[in-house]
């Protein structure tokens, strides 16, 4: 019989090591590869009972806990599309993600239920469960006499494992569908380029509704029999009390910000740790140099997406260049381009990245034009990052050319914000901006002209617009300007306002 491609199909394979730790929570609790294959089992049979068939989505908006983890693994079993939403996102923004993605199951957490469910059931789902963060709720309920075994649903390379949201500069997020195949070939990529084996224990503190904490580094660990040191979120005391009994860390800038600030970081402190990576935002050089100041280690810094999962990688022996994103990974062709011809750079050049490879996603949900529009006939994505390639291989990203702000590693696109303030009564026009912020990387940051003889103040613009946003999308500060800089096409000129006001978080 053929080997079966699925990725829980592929992961399990590598579970050699039943009884190996997969998840240790703060407290202590283990969660072992037998456990998490039967307890996935239990909630995959689960799901079956409450309707969902393979091809259906699970939109799944629930507080971290290892349960949340056996959930994306029976979704995966029975053949159900996963789809993870930041737990940050307000009831305006789920409606538009259930009447997008139409899942069959909506699960949340156990005090969202009174607002959450009449809006699934509005929107078709046929129920809508509850996950708590100690092994509670209406979903884990259905898994009581469940058996503890469960025959995977048949699916190819090819099928949709999982659904992600990533907002576009339209302002209307698009679902990004990434395979089995995706997952299963960036797993392995990332495991054989950053040297994970099963004696590998990962400190993992952030959040499972996105690629960075969901897919690099659970699918890592699971493909290699690994563990991880399971915490609810960024947190030092956690991060400290838990190095001693670990061996790698992924994080996004904001946590090695935050280390390097912190006297507990020290060559002693980290002498268990052979790896720390960083990505989904750019690490400034200062960041990386400071940390090796500090600890004698050199963090590994890497490039993905949503739609691509991990593209690029400094490497684990050679030299890791503060600033550089690194090579393609094996697998990962890359390529820079003019980003209004399509022609291919050169060494040295500026222009669009652009990559392809089994890591590449199917394309948008239910969106075929903006698929379309976002590859290139001989297959490359267009990122939508600018970046080049130095005379040695490494690749640097220098820009954006979308308009995109990436505060402590979340993306928050302009014009959703924009869209929102301009709907206040007495706002002429907005410009949302990205601002050098210490912690963040980038702050959210609001410029707004008022219609003459309107009086809002920075609190009035903040109180109206964060009952429909997500909290870290609001902007950190609201300005009042009397006019935009604008050029002679009369677009406001966001790089002289980011200059402008530069200095805001210093
Ligand atoms: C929290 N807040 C934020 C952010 N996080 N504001 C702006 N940007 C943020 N990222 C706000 C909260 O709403 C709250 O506001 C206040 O800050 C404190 O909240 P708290 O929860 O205490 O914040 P925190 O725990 O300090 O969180 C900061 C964090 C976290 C650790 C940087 O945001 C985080 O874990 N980020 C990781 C994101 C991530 O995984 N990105 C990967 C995307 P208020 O006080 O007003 O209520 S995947 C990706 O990008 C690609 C594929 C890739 O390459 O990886
Ligand atoms: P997302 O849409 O959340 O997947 O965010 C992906 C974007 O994050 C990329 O298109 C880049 O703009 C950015 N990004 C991810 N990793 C890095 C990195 N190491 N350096 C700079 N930007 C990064």
């Amino acid at each position: 019989m053929p080997e079966a491609l699925d990725l829980y199909s592929q992961l399990s394979r590598h579970w050699a090591e039943k009884d190996k730790p997969f998840i240790i929570t703060r407290d202590g609790r283990v969660w072992t590869y037998r456990d998490i294959e039967a307890g996935s089992a239990r909630l995959a049979h689960a799901l079956v009972s409450a309707g969902v068939a393979p091809g259906d989505r699970v939109a799944v908006q629930t507080d971290k806990s290892p349960e949340a983890i056996l959930l994306y693994l029976a979704c995966l079993r029975a053949g159900a599309v996963y789809l993870p939403l930041n737990t940050a996102y307000t009831l305006a923004e789920l409606d538009y993600f259930f009447s997008d993605a139409e899942p069959t199951i909506v699960v949340v957490r156990p005090k969202m239920h009174g607002e959450v469910a009449p809006l699934a059931q509005r929107l078709g789902a046929k129920h809508c469960l509850t996950l708590g963060t100690e092994g509670d709720g209406s979903l884990m309920d259905l898994t009581t006499d469940q058996p503890a075994t469960f025959a995977n649903a048949p699916r190819s390379e090819d099928d949709i494992a999982a659904i992600l949201y990533t907002s576009g500069t339209t302002g209307r997020s698009k679902g990004a569908m990434l395979t089995h195949g995706n997952l299963a070939s960036n797993a392995e990529a990332l495991a054989i380029y950053w040297r994970f084996t099963s004696k590998d224990v990962l400190i993992h503190a952030l959040p499972i509704f996105h690629v960075h904490g969901l897919f690099t580094a659970t699918n890592v660990i699971l493909w290699c029999n690994a563990s991880m040191l399971f915490l609810p979120k960024f947190d030092a005391d956690d991060i400290f009390a838990v190095m001693p009994q670990a061996t790698a860390m992924m994080g996004v800038p904001t946590f090695y910000v935050r280390l390097i600030q912190d006297e507990r970081l020290t060559p002693d402190t980290t002498r268990h740790m052979r790896l720390f990576v960083s990505g989904s935002a750019p690490l400034l050089a200062e960041t990386h140099r400071a940390f090796t100041a500090k600890t004698g280690l050199n963090i590994l810094e890497r490039y993905g997406m949503t739609e691509t999962g991990m593209n690029t990688s400094n490497p684990y022996d050679g030299e890791r260049v503060p600033g550089a994103v690194g090579f393609p990974l094996p697998g990962v062709s890359l390529r820079i381009t003019d980003p209004e011809s399509g022609r291919e750079l050169g060494p040295g050049e500026i222009g669009m990245i652009e990559v392809k490879g089994p890591n590449v996603f199917k394309g948008y949900w239910r969106m075929p034009e903006k698929t379309e529009a976002e590859f290139r006939d001989d297959g490359y994505f267009i990122t939508g990052d600018l970046g080049r390639i130095d005379e040695t291989g490494y690749v640097h990203i220098v820009g954006r050319g979308k308009d995109l702000v990436i505060s402590g590693g979340y993306n928050v696109y302009p014009k959703e914000i924009e869209s929102e303030i301009d709907a206040i009564l007495g706002v002429a026009e907005s410009a949302v901006i990205g601002v050098p912020h210490v912690d963040f990387g980038e702050g959210v940051t609001a410029i707004i002209v008022l219609e003459p003889g309107a009086s809002l103040k920075e609190a009035d613009v903040i109180a109206r617009i964060k009952d429909r946003l997500a909290a870290f999308k609001i902007p950190k500060r609201v300005i009042f300007v009397d006019a935009f800089p604008r050029n002679a096409m009369g677009k406001v000129q966001k790089n002289v306002l980011r200059e402008t006001y530069a200095g805001l978080y210093a």
